[in-house]
């Protein structure tokens, strides 16, 4: 009897495993051939703390473009909705942002920017420069911040994280997820994420929230991969802040095209803003007094407080910023991180 009841569940654990949708590459940018179904002329699946989706509603406030908005939980705040057959079947890489334009999604945060500055803006408005030398340089400039996997991320992780700003992301956002995890994570969500292993392709996020779960910040100096990434993030911040001063004071601001504000700014607004939920910050300020004075322009338009995670995100994320800020005081380990020195 026993054997047999063992079995029958041996056989739909298999089942499930096996007929388990997996999540897997798309090609960015419009694609027309697919089509979902819409209420809404525009939408867009995001997460109230996702850095790309914050791109792409930045964008969309900047505009003035109304659209649908779809919120999805994400593993890292302890739901897979993002992993589900359903949503598999509008973002087959199983991440957010989406846009959809009456029905055709758009793939890739920056590829979104680009459509909406392109087949969405109201007549009259331009987020672009005019002078083609300036449209060259902003494309390059979307390319820097834009977060792009490739195999450099294992084999050269250095190399990785100076090939774009954006590639900075999630490491940068180590500490965060640290803290939030020490703070908001339970252990119901703890036994999801175990159940979730064998069905999910890429196991990095539920390994590293597990490790955070047991060890805390401890969980740096445990999983040496995870330690050694973060360590690179101060120099990798560095350089690219080090860029932009230079690249703002050829147009002596407020914006890096002079008054015109464009698509290279809006870029940029994730990755400073999770610089400063993350405590970044405090390091690099007097160091680059035009990145600093340039975040504060952009921290004055309705675009970005618009785009903006929800006040409930937000009280959670400076509780996390609270407990970054007393880690870098009183643990050897986010000190180490937050200078750079390995440990
Ligand atoms: N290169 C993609 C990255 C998309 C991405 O990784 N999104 C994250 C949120 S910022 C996500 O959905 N993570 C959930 C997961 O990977 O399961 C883009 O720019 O749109």
């Amino acid at each position: 009897m026993w054997e047999f009841l063992f079995g029958v569940l041996v056989g739909l654990f298999v089942y499930k495993w096996w007929t388990y949708p997996r999540a897997k590459s798309v090609v960015p940018g419009l694609n027309k051939e697919v089509f979902l179904d819409h209420k809404e002329e525009v939408e867009l699946y995001y997460n109230t703390l996702s850095s790309c989706s914050q791109k792409v509603r930045a964008c969309l406030a900047e505009a003035g473009v109304k659209f649908r908005g779809i919120h999805k939980v994400l593993p890292s705040s302890g739901s897979f909705e993002t992993k589900t057959a359903e949503y598999l079947r509008i973002n087959p890489a199983g991440t957010v942002p989406v846009l959809v334009h009456k029905g055709h999604p758009v793939y890739e945060s920056h590829e979104q920017i680009k459509y909406i500055e392109k087949n969405l803006l109201p007549e009259g408005l331009s987020l672009s420069p005019k002078d083609p030398e300036q449209h060259a340089e902003m494309l390059s400039l979307i390319d820097d911040s834009s977060m792009i996997f490739t195999d450099e991320a294992s084999s050269d992780p250095p190399a990785f994280l100076r090939r774009r700003f954006g590639n900075c992301l999630g490491p940068m956002t180590f500490p965060l997820f640290c803290a939030k995890t020490v703070l908001y994570f339970d252990l119901t969500s703890a036994v999801q994420y175990i159940s979730m292993i064998p069905f999910v392709s890429d196991m990095k996020m539920i390994v590293m929230t597990i490790a955070f779960y047991i060890y805390g910040p401890e969980a740096f100096g445990k999983v040496s991969v995870l330690g050694k990434m973060a360590c690179l993030v101060p120099d990798a911040i560095d350089y690219h802040l080090q860029q932009l001063e230079k690249t703002l004071k050829k147009n002596n601001g407020p914006y890096i095209f002079g008054e015109d504000y464009t698509l290279a700014d809006i870029g940029y607004v994730p990755i400073f803003q999770r610089m400063e939920y993350a405590r970044w910050w405090p390091q690099f300020q007097a160091k680059y007094p035009l990145v600093t004075k340039y975040w504060k322009a952009i921290q004055a338009r309705p675009g970005y407080v618009a785009s903006k995670p929800d006040k409930e995100m937000e009280h959670t994320l400076t509780s996390c910023g609270r407990l970054i800020d007393d880690w870098k005081k009183n643990n050897q380990i986010i000190k180490a991180i937050y200078n750079g020195n390995s440990f």
